[in-house]
């Protein structure tokens, strides 16, 4: 079997549904399909401050929606990555194996850096830290959102570089990121990337949302002046993003949508898009609440998870340093 590994960060309440989309739809579907790994990725998140009580409870919100989503812990490996500290012992090797200015061409660490005032040397490394996450492994595919195809690329050259250096080590990674579903947008904004940072709560759809808020979200998302139900992302951006969602959760092709849609009217689409929305979120909702009420339950897996996720990293370090010439204790 192929192996298949990503991660979302615990930094939001609620994940989004450009998450959803993007990410979480895909684990569900290669759990099937794959050696399957999935992780919270903690570290990740204190590249920018964090406050620790929000980031514990963040880590065991973020487990209990993959499993409300289904991803299913007797199928997949389900981790925290701060469980399996390999991960800081790879990152460092490959922080040494990327230029400073190949990390700073990184648009992700433009965008935030940018954004802010204090910028941490993590934001910087954070690519290395991602590389680490994922060679540690050895996956054939990663899933991820069109937004993480750059970092993902240099994954790649890490590993060819690092394998071209000390002999075959790494497997070099597919980027698994699907045509049309790879970038969800802004409700309120269809040229910028659906994101928790987004500029107006209205756009953002989480999954967490209460049936009520999330169906007035679609109701009132942003479309155009024309009345014409069609697909073309570069002139009619939010009737475009409002179909790619409807096919994603629909399981239907586009085309079949704007058929259905022939005729109708904007508002058409989106109350039955929040119809849609609401039918499939509300049990992710509901059972992500349940799930909660337990974390001791949710702690117990995760330590199953940690265990199976650092068998295969302790290896994977042995590798890498005796490739390096660390000396062996
Ligand atoms: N809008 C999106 N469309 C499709 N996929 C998306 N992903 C994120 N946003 C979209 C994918 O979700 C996975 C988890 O990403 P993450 O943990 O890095 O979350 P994020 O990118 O930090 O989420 P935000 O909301 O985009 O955060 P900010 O606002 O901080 O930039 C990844 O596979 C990602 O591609």
């Amino acid at each position: 079997r192929l192996r298949t590994l990503s991660g979302i960060q615990a930094t939001s309440d609620s994940l989004h549904l450009g998450n959803y989309i993007g990410a979480l739809q895909q684990f569900v579907e290669q759990q099937e399909t794959h050696d399957a790994f999935f992780f919270i990725a903690n570290m990740h998140a204190i590249t920018v401050e964090q406050d620790p009580a929000l980031l514990r409870e963040r880590t065991l919100r973020t487990v209990a929606q993959f499993l409300a989503a289904g991803i299913d812990p007797e199928k997949s490996t389900i981790f925290v990555q701060s469980h399996v500290p390999e991960h800081t012992q790879l990152s460092w090797v490959l922080e040494c194996t990327t230029g400073l200015g190949e990390a700073q061409r990184m648009t992700q660490f433009k965008d935030k850096s940018a954004k802010r005032e204090k910028v941490s040397l993590g934001l910087l490394t954070y690519p290395a830290l991602m590389a680490a996450d994922i060679l540690m492994y050895h996956p054939d595919v990663v899933p991820v959102g069109e937004d993480q195809r750059q970092h993902l690329e240099l994954t790649r050259n890490l590993a060819e570089r690092f394998n071209h250096r000390y002999g075959r080590t790494f497997t070099v990674p597919e980027a698994g990121i699907p045509k049309e579903t790879a970038k969800i947008y802004d409700l309120q904004d269809p040229t910028a990337k659906m994101s928790k940072s987004a500029a107006s709560p209205a756009g953002l759809i989480n999954i967490l949302d209460e049936p009520k808020a999330l169906a007035k979200k679609f109701k009132s998302a942003v479309t155009d002046n024309d009345t014409v139900i069609a697909y073309d992302p570069e002139r009619k951006p939010g009737v475009s993003n409002l179909l790619t969602i409807y096919s994603s959760l629909s399981g239907q092709p586009i085309d079949a949508i704007v058929t259905e849609f022939d005729g109708k009217m904007y508002g058409h689409l989106k109350v039955a898009l929040a119809d849609l929305a609401v039918e499939t979120l509300s049990p992710v909702r509901e059972r992500t609440l349940e799930l909660l009420d337990d974390p001791a339950e949710l702690e117990r897996l995760l330590a199953i998870g940690a265990d199976a996720a650092q068998a295969i990293a302790e290896q994977t370090i042995k590798d890498v340093y005796d490739r390096i010439g660390f000396l062996r204790r």
